[in-house]
């Protein structure tokens, strides 16, 4: 029998080597969720103890859209370490990836404590700022197909992330325009209502997820609130840009 911390092995090189690997449902069809998440642990603690720094969280699967891309349409979260941060206008080698593609954002900044079940009240009432964001995400398995137990095992895609201007939570985030440009034309179009209806119960969802394993959001974490739209697969030479109405815009550039 194969053990969870085998697993966590596989997807911790995997994401390492740039490799990708088979589904771990092909070898183990009935691998459960919550063994997945024990892998996802796992790997990341991994990470950990090679000297990364975990930032926050990311929630995935909060969209119709980004469901539908993946065909999995459970909400789900990974963790988010500092090796994994792209400054803003930045340039990434797609070679130290598998397969990368990058979706606009919104990404939440705490200043308290979260963790349980909370109101989204309660939730704005630990919020610092508010930012516009582009995640990469770079699915360690051939051909970018997985199912529920896999993405979760895999830490759910999450391989980079660079964040915009922070603004106040003042600001009515609930349904704005976001824009995702790829070489100055518009790609992929949606609006922050995409996430659950409101950005802000993708952090009370994260609360609450987080929780669930014993952990909790901190003071100066990130929270990826998840995809607006679908992702684009990056190719060498792009320039990608996300614009959200009111929030501003974030910029990346893909080496050629
Ligand atoms: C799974 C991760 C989904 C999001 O924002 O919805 C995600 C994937 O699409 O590979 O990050
Ligand atoms: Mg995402």
């Amino acid at each position: 029998m194969t053990s969870l911390a085998e697993l966590a092995e596989r997807v911790d090189a995997a994401a390492r080597d740039a490799k990708a690997i088979a589904q771990l449902t092909t070898d183990i069809p009935d691998l459960s969720v919550d063994d997945a998440y024990a892998v996802q642990a796992m790997s990341i603690r991994r990470r950990i103890d090679r000297g990364e720094r975990r930032i926050g969280v990311k929630m995935g699967l909060t969209s119709r859209a980004k469901m539908i891309q993946v065909g999995v349409d459970e909400v789900v979260w990974g963790r988010l370490t500092d090796a994994m941060l792209v400054e803003e206008g930045g340039m990434i080698d797609i070679a130290r990836y598998v397969h990368p593609r990058v979706e606009p954002e919104v990404a939440f900044l705490m200043k308290a404590p979260l963790a349980g079940t909370v109101t989204a009240v309660e939730a704005m009432a630990a919020v610092e700022a508010v930012a516009p964001a582009i995640e990469i995400i770079d699915s360690r398995y051939e051909n970018f197909k997985f199912a529920l137990a896999d993405v979760v095992a895999d830490n759910s895609s999450s391989s980079g992330l660079v964040i915009g201007s922070w603004n106040a939570p003042s600001v009515d985030f609930g349904n704005l325009g976001v824009v995702l440009y790829v070489n100055g034309r518009p790609a992929q179009i949606g609006s922050t209502a995409a996430i659950l209806g409101n950005p802000v119960r993708s952090l009370v969802a994260a609360a609450r997820m987080v929780a669930q394993w014993g952990e909790r959001l901190n003071p100066g974490d990130i929270v990826m609130a998840g995809g607006v739209t679908a992702a684009h697969a990056l190719k060498p030479g792009e320039v990608v840009r996300a614009d959200v109405e009111r929030l501003g815009s974030v910029t990346l550039t893909v080496k050629r």
